[in-house]
């Protein structure tokens, strides 16, 4: 009897089946009601009580194993589908897969980019780690100015100074070294900054930033480009006003408000009864900017304007915590698409 156990055993552990129904067919051949074990299990009652503990065991040992094989093989014919050669079954149902959504900040970026391009603007990108010339000491940032302290930029490397850029303005910086006027470009990007996260600030967030330069270019130029972007973003009823204000890269500088568009300017809560709300800031570029990239301030002038996109985003879409856009919740995501 220890023989035809061991013969079993071998015949279990070396079983290959050809197609996914002979390992059933092997299971009831081995483990079925009329199977061998079975047949083994029989006979085994007639077997010498000196003999019945280490057959006993044997047999038990055979059927564990016997039983593990056979689920082992069916696992492994469920994950690799047989190659029938057909296609299969043409009435199953179909797989039912989501096609997904844009996110809503590509949607955003996408849109205010077409607008520019509607005016004349190309795309233009940059590295997203930069050195401090390019993010600040062409810009006309003073040796001391604030940003760039380690509690607001992240630094990779100190002396000489490597960090990632903290607003988009690099990539025009890079523009005009490369390019002699006329400019005219949009540059969409991620920037970094060292802040605590919350509703209102995240540490990685979006930017789209615009530099026109030109002989003979305007304030009238910069506030009447403005005024088509804020009527395409917001509807042909906004309107917009400028309030002066101080950037180190522009002068004259001025914060720009679009009319609140679900007040339509009467005041509501989102802009806090003022009947405005902030949607980017702009000026002319500094003459040191221009000469600091090689540019001839006496010959070319031009203006920029820089926008956050998570914010354009809020207000668009009126969505009230900026976290939501870096959780990548799907049940946030796929509202979107449809709404643009
Ligand atoms: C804001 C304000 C601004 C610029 C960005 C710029 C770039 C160059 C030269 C001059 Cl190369 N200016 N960019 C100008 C004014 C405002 O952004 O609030 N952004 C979110």
């Amino acid at each position: 009897m220890i023989e035809k156990i061991n013969d079993l055993l071998r015949r279990v552990e070396e079983f290959k089946p050809k197609a996914a129904a002979d390992i059933e067919e092997f299971r009831i051949k081995v483990l079925g009601k009329k199977g061998e074990l079975t047949a083994l299990m029989e006979e085994f009652k007639a077997v010498a009580p000196e003999m019945k503990r280490e057959l006993g065991q044997q047999l038990n040992r055979l059927k564990t194993r016997a039983l593990e094989r056979v689920n082992e093989l069916k696992a492994q014919a469920a994950r690799q589908p047989e190659n029938t050669g057909s296609i299969g079954d043409m009435t199953r149902p179909g797989s039912n897969d989501a096609p997904g959504t844009r996110h809503p900040i590509s949607l955003v970026r996408n849109e205010i980019v077409s607008i520019f391009s509607r005016l004349g603007y190309t795309v233009a990108e940059g590295p997203e780690i930069e050195d401090d010339w390019h993010v600040f000491s062409a810009l006309n940032f003073p040796p001391e100015h604030p940003a760039r302290d380690m509690q607001d930029t992240f630094f990779i490397e100190k002396n000489p100074d490597i960090l990632l850029r903290t607003h988009t303005s690099s990539i025009q910086v890079r523009t005009m070294e490369k390019q002699q006027p006329p400019i005219r470009v949009i540059c969409p990007g991620r920037v970094f900054r060292n802040e605590a996260i919350s509703a209102r600030a995240h540490c990685i967030f979006h930017q789209i930033e615009g530099l026109y330069i030109d002989e003979h270019v305007s304030f009238a130029d910069l506030k009447q480009s403005i005024l088509y972007f804020a009527k395409e973003c917001f509807g042909e009823n906004a309107r917009i006003r400028l309030r002066p204000s101080y950037f180190p890269f522009t002068e004259p500088s001025a914060e720009v408000d679009v009319s609140c568009n679900l007040c339509g300017g009467k005041g509501c809560n989102v802009c806090k009864g003022t009947g405005w709300l902030e949607i980017m800031g702009c000026g002319m570029v500094d003459p040191n900017v221009l000469e600091a990239s090689g540019i001839d301030s006496r010959k070319y002038s031009g203006f920029a304007f820089g926008m956050g996109v998570e914010r354009i985003a809020m207000l668009k879409f009126g969505v009230k915590d900026l976290r939501l856009y870096f959780e990548n919740d799907i049940r946030f995501l796929q509202q979107f698409e449809s709404v643009l």
